[in-house]
């Protein structure tokens, strides 16, 4: 029986689709998540969700990744551009990860250009609105059943 592919979202994503639709657009996180459980169950998968404020909140569900989850897609927030505690919490999971930005971080501030989960992800999209979640989760099925 295949492990869950826990699905973390960083800081500020629980305004999704409240505010900013004109970068973010207009799906709510619960309507990410909605659409992601369908989807995970047409694929024969199952998801579990999370979203922290909090760095520290992300690290623990990351270690509680290790023994309970087959993936990690995560979008960082804020955090992709600054932490080194993600990623290397990331580093000790031994499974596939991929990394997913609503909006393009190329054609947005310098600041957003780096992200130190890259270094650690099998793949990164960015710019596919929420879809790119959906597109993650397709190529998770691939990677875990590999
Ligand atoms: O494009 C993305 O998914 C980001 O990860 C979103 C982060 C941003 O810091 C990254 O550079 C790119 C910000 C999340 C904030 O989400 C909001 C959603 C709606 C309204 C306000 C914030």
């Amino acid at each position: 029986m295949l492990k869950p592919v826990f699905v973390l979202n960083g800081p500020n994503l629980n305004l999704l689709g409240l505010r900013q639709p004109e970068i973010y657009g207009r799906e709510t996180l619960d309507d990410v998540i909605d659409a992601c459980s369908t989807l995970a169950e047409e694929l024969g998968l199952t998801v579990r969700f999370h979203q922290s404020n909090h760095e520290g909140a992300l690290v623990d569900w990351i270690h509680q990744a290790r023994n309970e989850a087959s993936g990690i897609i995560i979008n960082p927030a804020a955090y992709a551009h600054t932490s080194v505690a993600i990623l290397d919490a990331l580093n000790a999971f031994e499974g596939p990860v991929l990394e997913v930005h609503i909006s393009n971080i190329y054609c947005r501030e310098t600041f957003r250009h780096n992200s130190y989960v890259s270094m650690r992800a099998e793949g990164v999209i960015s710019g596919f609105g929420t879809e790119g979640y959906y597109l993650a989760l397709r190529r998770m099925k691939t990677l875990v059943s590999k």
